[in-house]
Parts: structure tokens; C-alpha cells; sequence
């Protein structure tokens, strides 16, 4: 009797080990349930993933699905289940919707009509294949000076801050420092507001996974008397804090 699990890894993972042998192929690792899995009981293996950078839409929602089934014969008995069919096509599962009603449901009947794969219908959801979304926190910023050279003192200087979010999770409330050096000066303006060396602005979202956002900012260019190299014209800005939509306060 052979019992196999696919664990479908997305880009946002690696795989680092588990409780049994997995069989780690590209974006796929299998392992076998050991012994039999007699009627009304459960077995529990675990995997363990290493979250890792990656851009791509769902990287940190991670699929499971019984993969084939035998009976104690050997025999092949996957097209027997009455309400799921196994396989290690993670695209062809009714329901799986990560935090839906269908996450961690095994009463439905994913051969029924009227399902399709990423819907949040219970009663229709294919019961041998579940997500689990793994929440990802993920902000970063580019800052870009728009005016062109030329400079003399007394310009105005125009900078463009843009705030990514690279994670999984609604971001709110993003607060942003910027750091004025010696040669420039800051009146409030673009909703910036403090004074020098570091003023604030918060842009309040909802800034959504893959989404981006600008922010201006003028300051005025000034002469200093001795300059320091790297630092006297060097205007840095940084994300002081933002909140997942929860409420969860992170980076
Ligand atoms: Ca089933
Ligand atoms: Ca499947
Ligand atoms: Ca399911
Ligand atoms: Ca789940």
C-alpha cells in the first residue's frame, strides 16, 4: 500500500527538510506516507521551507495534494475516491483558496458540479489538495532626483520617493523619513512635514502586494561654505514604519 503526498513549492520557498524523506524535484517534492492509513484515522507529515525573495504573483502560497493511493494489494484505487482525484497537477483542484472557507476543509466534494479551481465554494471544494498562505511583510524604496544638471544655488530640487510593495500583504499607514543634509533647505510642501535634519510623511494606502506608490519632495539647494564629500548634497530617504492592514505594525 503506497500513499503520496506532493507538496508544490512556489517561487517564495526553498526546501530545508521534513519529518520523512521528500523526493525534491523543480517546484515539486513527494514523500510517501509510511504504513497503512486505515478508515477514520490520520497521519501527519511535516515539511519545512525557507521563505526566500521572489516577485512573482502567490510566491508565498504554498499547495499540498495527495498525489496516488493504493490499496493494500497495490493496486491502484485513485479513481475510486468518490470526491477527489489524485494527481500532482496543482491547476485543476475546485477550491484552494488560501483563508477562504475552503482552506483546511475536507468535507467537500470537488467531483460535484458547479466548482472551479480558486473559487471559495466548501461544498464543491477538492478535498485531497489544500493551500496554506504564508503572510510576507515587504516594503522598498527607490528615491530619484528629477531636476537636471545644471545646479545653482537657490533651486528648487524635485525628488520623486516611490514605495513598493514586494510582499503578499496589504500595507497602510507607511511612514517615511528623510534625512536633510547641509546643503539643502526644507519648507513643507507635498504633505512633508518636521524640519531638517529629518522630516516625515505618511501615505496612508491601502498599498496592495505588487502595487507602487510616489511621493515629491522639493528642497532647496544651498551653498555650504566647506563641503563634505558623499555627504553635503546627499539626500537620503527611508521607510520608518508601515502596518499590515491587520493593524500589525512591521517592515
Ligand atoms: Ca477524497
Ligand atoms: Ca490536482
Ligand atoms: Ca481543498
Ligand atoms: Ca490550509
Amino acid at each position: 500500500m503506497t500513499l503520496e503526498i506532493v507538496d508544490y513549492i512556489p517561487c517564495g520557498f526553498e526546501y530545508v527538510s521534513g519529518s520523512q524523506a521528500w523526493s525534491v524535484g523543480s517546484n515539486q517534492a513527494t514523500t510517501v506516507c509510511a504504513g497503512l492509513l486505515t478508515p477514520g484515522q490520520s497521519k501527519t507529515m511535516r515539511i519545512d521551507l525557507r521563505v526566500i525573495p521572489c516577485a512573482t504573483p502567490n510566491a508565498w502560497t504554498n499547495y499540498a495534494e495527495v498525489r496516488a493511493m493504493e490499496d493494500e494489494s497495490g493496486v491502484n484505487i485513485g479513481s475510486q475516491d468518490i470526491d477527489s482525484t489524485p494527481d500532482n497537477n496543482n491547476g485543476n483542484d475546485d477550491g484552494g483558496t488560501p483563508d477562504s472557507a475552503n482552506d483546511d476543509y475536507v468535507d467537500g466534494n470537488g467531483k460535484s458540479a458547479g466548482g472551479a479551481p480558486g473559487d471559495n465554494g466548501t461544498a464543491t471544494d477538492e478535498d485531497d489538495h489544500d493551500p496554506e498562505l504564508v503572510p510576507v511583510f515587504d516594503l522598498a524604496l527607490t528615491k530619484v532626483l528629477n531636476t537636471a544638471a545644471p545646479y545653482t544655488y537657490g533651486q528648487t530640487h524635485n525628488f520623486t520617493i516611490t514605495v513598493y510593495n514586494q510582499g503578499n500583504v496589504t500595507a497602510t499607514n507607511i511612514l517615511l523619513n528623510d534625512y536633510i543634509p547641509a546643503g539643502y533647505t526644507f519648507a513643507t510642501n507635498n504633505g512633508w512635514t518636521g524640519s531638517a535634519p529629518t522630516i516625515t510623511r505618511t501615505i496612508a494606502g491601502p498599498l496592495a502586494p505588487g502595487a507602487s506608490t510616489t511621493v515629491s519632495l522639493d528642497l532647496t539647494f544651498v551653498r555650504i561654505v566647506t563641503p563634505t564629500t558623499g555627504k553635503s548634497w546627499v539626500n537620503y530617504a527611508e521607510i520608518a514604519s508601515g502596518t499590515r492592514r491587520s493593524g500589525i505594525s512591521g517592515i
